[in-house]
């Protein structure tokens, strides 16, 4: 009887307090609009995650908060973009973590050429406490770090010549991303390295401002540079994350629960742009070949060759971001290396 008595008195509470937090939920999320701005065309890895996201906020927030996605860069260059949700003028984007180096250094070591060797380290790493600890950085300036998503490892197209050795890139007119690594990096290697936005590339290519540009597979055929590029040389010359980033003006004023249903779809979101990035970049060179690109591999002799001439960077960037957090990162991927 006893034992009873106090089932019942259990059930009641945990009724009571289900109910209670059920109307706490109700109230603390309010009707939202998001824009949620991005750079790659709909149908690219970044649309479809993108989606993904705003059908998880959606269906988070029982219909009540709506993300708009808005890609192939109609509010802007990822630095416009940056500047609107510091100024709380947008909520959300996702970009590339170089086009940040400017508002926060630490996001500099994501552009270290050669850094990881396999998805699974950069995994590890920017899902880890080194990757956590630079996103939280960016809260000092007005943003708001979620998650990182894979842009993917980089490789180099151009309308020169098949780029098989570091003396094949002289004088190439290469557009780089807006940022102090990527310069010195092609610098470093002989091209005539131009940053420029990615919004303006395709056009760039096109009218043969520049001669090539580097990206991962994926973005190769989405944006379709195949169309306006002949050679693609296989460098893998850095992996590039893609960041999810709110307005911290903006996130400041939501609710718990509110932050809670961005955060829980952003983390969705991640898993699926993930496996969609890498299906997608297993099959994309034989599609870019398909479409007639003529593509060349690095000998490991060259790739080492490649390697060892860009030592100089990682001395410029250590310093840039701080040798405690490049040794703490060094020291992370030997230990994931098994070191
Ligand atoms: C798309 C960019 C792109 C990046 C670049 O907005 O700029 O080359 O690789 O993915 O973020």
């Amino acid at each position: 009887m006893q034992t009873v008595l106090r089932r019942t008195a259990l059930a009641t509470v945990a009724a009571l307090a289900l109910g209670a937090a059920a109307g706490a939920w109700a109230q603390d999320i309010k009707p939202r609009l998001i824009r949620f701005g991005y750079g790659l065309n709909e149908q690219s890895n970044q649309g479809r995650a993108a989606k993904v996201f705003a059908d998880a906020v959606e269906k988070g927030s029982g219909g009540k908060m709506k993300v708009r996605a808005i890609g192939a860069a109609a509010l802007g260059p990822d630095t416009q973009m940056q500047q609107a949700l510091i100024g709380g003028a947008q909520e959300m984007m996702v970009g590339s973590t170089a086009t940040l180096v400017g508002i926060t250094k630490e996001m500099a070591l994501w552009d270290t050429p050669f850094l990881f060797n396999n998805v699974k380290e950069a995994d590890a790493v920017l899902d880890g406490p080194i990757g956590q600890k630079v996103m939280d950085k960016l809260a000092e300036k007005g943003l708001v770090g979620l998650v990182y998503w894979e842009n993917g490892f980089r490789n180099l197209t151009n309308n020169k010549r098949a780029v098989a050795k570091v003396e094949d890139m002289e004088g190439i007119k290469l557009r780089v991303m807006q940022n102090e690594v990527f310069l010195n990096t092609f610098k470093t290697l002989g091209a005539n390295a131009i940053p420029l936005p990615f919004s303006e590339l395709f056009s760039a290519l096109e009218t043969k401002t520049v001669d090539g540009q580097e990206n991962p597979f994926n973005t190769i055929l989405s944006s379709k540079f195949y169309e306006v590029q002949k050679y693609l040389s296989v460098t893998n010359h850095v992996y590039s994350p893609w960041i999810v980033t709110v307005s911290k003006k903006w996130w400041d004023g939501l609710s718990k629960e509110e932050q809670k249903v961005l955060l829980d779809a952003a983390r969705a979101s991640r898993e699926f742009e993930r496996k969609d990035t890498r299906d997608e970049a297993a099959k994309a060179l034989a599609d870019l070949k398909g479409r007639g690109m003529q593509v060349n591999e690095l000998s490991p002799a060259e790739a080492a060759r490649m390697r060892a001439k860009l030592g100089a960077i990682n001395t410029g960037i250590a310093a840039n971001i701080g040798q405690p957090l490049w040794d703490e990162t060094q020291a992370e991927l030997a230990r994931l290396r098994g070191g």
